[in-house]
């Protein structure tokens, strides 16, 4: 059976991380430009000021990827960039930007696949409290608006929010990630309410203003829990497990806690009773905002982990990864099995058609004698996971498409620029940009739409 003739197959990237300009055209500040001044924030002190330059590259970058074959591009609107405090006055030079970059996409024959956002908060709104304060998801529903009124003529691909537990959570919780916050449990969880708001205010922003039908999705991290053997047993073990909110100490990293608000109107039980005291009152009205239809099931995955079912009070235990199991530079596990399982078990429960909103691996690329970027490491495991994605479809999974992460090298957060996630290589000195090998060979993939995997 295979993907179906109309897959969606592109790449990924975000704002912050490629486009560079931080302080060009009238863009206001994002929390990452202010924590990226903080001595050790990011490692070797680097920042997201230059980047990739795509700013400036964007029709060189597009070509790229029309060089490619893409049919589709994922990626993210700054938010500062169009709105420098985050409400209020537009900044006209930054819609412009992506005014271009839209055109620039659909005259290359690319589908714009719209992030609203990808981390980058505008400093301004982070001063009066940012996802803590109670107007921040009516903020969110404004900047959409702007947003909507300028690119929906041309954008009908929209995400709300890419990867919530992360930004809530590294971001608010661990204080690793921009805003560098280290907020309690009970705070925590109204961040986490208030990003499930904006997300319901954007989609019915969306619907109502959008100029073209068009489609609503969000791009969660999928933390996919697959069966150590086919046995039923385990199977049915992996799914509690990757459905459970309880296995977190804090409910806000698991799958459940924001895929049962979205697609099903509520939050788990198991949340509500293990936070007891620390619960808040949220109104009840809430929830029919944040339930709207969504078109499509994002899914953010590289890595994922293995149970089997167990005698205990669980049902199951974890297993553990030997220390010589193949890892990739970020140290994450090889586990292919994830695009299999993943959008099998999602698309089981939610019945929505499965988007890879990102996938990919971070390698020891750099430029080898003969002037080239041989990643082999990068075909091989492109080609294990996609060819785990394809059994999803041969089983009667309903798969939309694949967004690889990513295209190009890119400032990954608080690493900074060592690690490597690119189709492209770029050279952050002269900003060069260089096709991996992996790049033809995903090229390739595409034009036999996944055929010869
Ligand atoms: C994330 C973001 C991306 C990352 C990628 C690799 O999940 O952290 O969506 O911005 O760069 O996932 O870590």
């Amino acid at each position: 059976m295979g993907f179906k003739k109309d897959m969606v197959w592109g790449g990924a990237t975000a704002s912050y991380q490629i486009e560079g300009a931080a302080f060009e055209d009238g863009k206001g500040l994002n929390v990452w430009d202010i924590c990226c001044e903080k001595p050790g924030f990011v490692r070797d002190g680097d920042t997201g000021i230059e980047a990739c330059d795509h700013y400036h590259r964007y029709k060189e970058d597009v070509a790229l990827m029309k060089q490619l074959g893409f049919n589709a591009y994922r990626f993210s609107l700054s938010w500062a960039r169009i709105l420098p405090d985050g409400t209020g006055k537009v900044n006209e030079a930054g819609l412009d930007f992506y005014d271009k970059l839209v055109d620039e996409l659909l005259s290359a024959g690319i589908e714009p696949y719209v992030t609203l956002f990808h981390w980058d908060y505008p400093y301004e709104l982070y001063k009066k409290g940012g996802w803590l304060n109670k107007d921040s998801s009516d903020w969110f529903a404004e900047y959409t608006k702007v947003v909507v009124d300028r690119l929906s003529d041309r954008v009908t691909h929209w995400m709300t929010l890419n990867e919530p537990q992360l930004f809530i959570n590294t971001g608010h919780a661990d204080g690793v990630h921009a805003p560098g916050l280290k907020l309690d449990r009970g705070q925590i969880l109204i961040a986490g309410h208030n990003a499930l708001l904006a997300h319901g205010k954007a989609c019915q922003v969306i619907r109502k203003y959008s100029k073209k039908p068009c489609e609503i999705g969000f791009a969660p991290a999928i933390g996919v829990v697959c069966p150590a053997t086919t046995d039923e047993k385990d199977i049915e073990a992996a799914k509690k497990a990757m459905f459970e909110a309880s296995i977190f100490e804090n409910a806000t990293w698991s799958v459940a806690y924001w895929m049962e608000p979205v697609m099903n109107g509520r939050y788990p039980e198991e949340s509500i009773k293990a936070n007891g005291k620390w619960w808040p009152d949220f109104p009840e009205e809430d929830m029919k905002i944040i339930h709207q239809p969504i078109d499509f099931c994002g899914m953010n995955s590289y890595f994922g982990s293995y149970v089997k079912a167990a005698d205990n009070e669980l049902g199951y235990e974890f297993c553990k990864f030997s220390s010589g199991y193949p890892r990739t530079e970020m140290d994450w596990e090889i586990t292919p099995e994830i695009l299999y399982y993943g959008p099998k078990f999602l698309y089981e429960r939610y019945k929505k058609p499965i988007l890879i909103t990102e996938n990919g691996m971070a390698g020891m690329d750099f430029v080898h004698l003969d002037g080239k970027v041989h990643d082999p490491q990068r075909i091989d495991f492109l080609h294990r996971y996609l060819k785990e994605y394809k059994k999803a479809a041969d089983d009667g999974v309903d798969i939309k498409g694949y967004l690889q992460w990513s295209l190009m090298d890119n400032f990954e957060w608080a690493e900074g620029y060592r690690k490597r996630f690119g189709l492209i290589y770029v050279d952050y000195e002269t900003k060069e940009r260089i096709l991996k090998d992996s790049a033809y060979w995903y090229a390739d993939v595409i034009k036999n739409n996944g055929e010869n995997l």
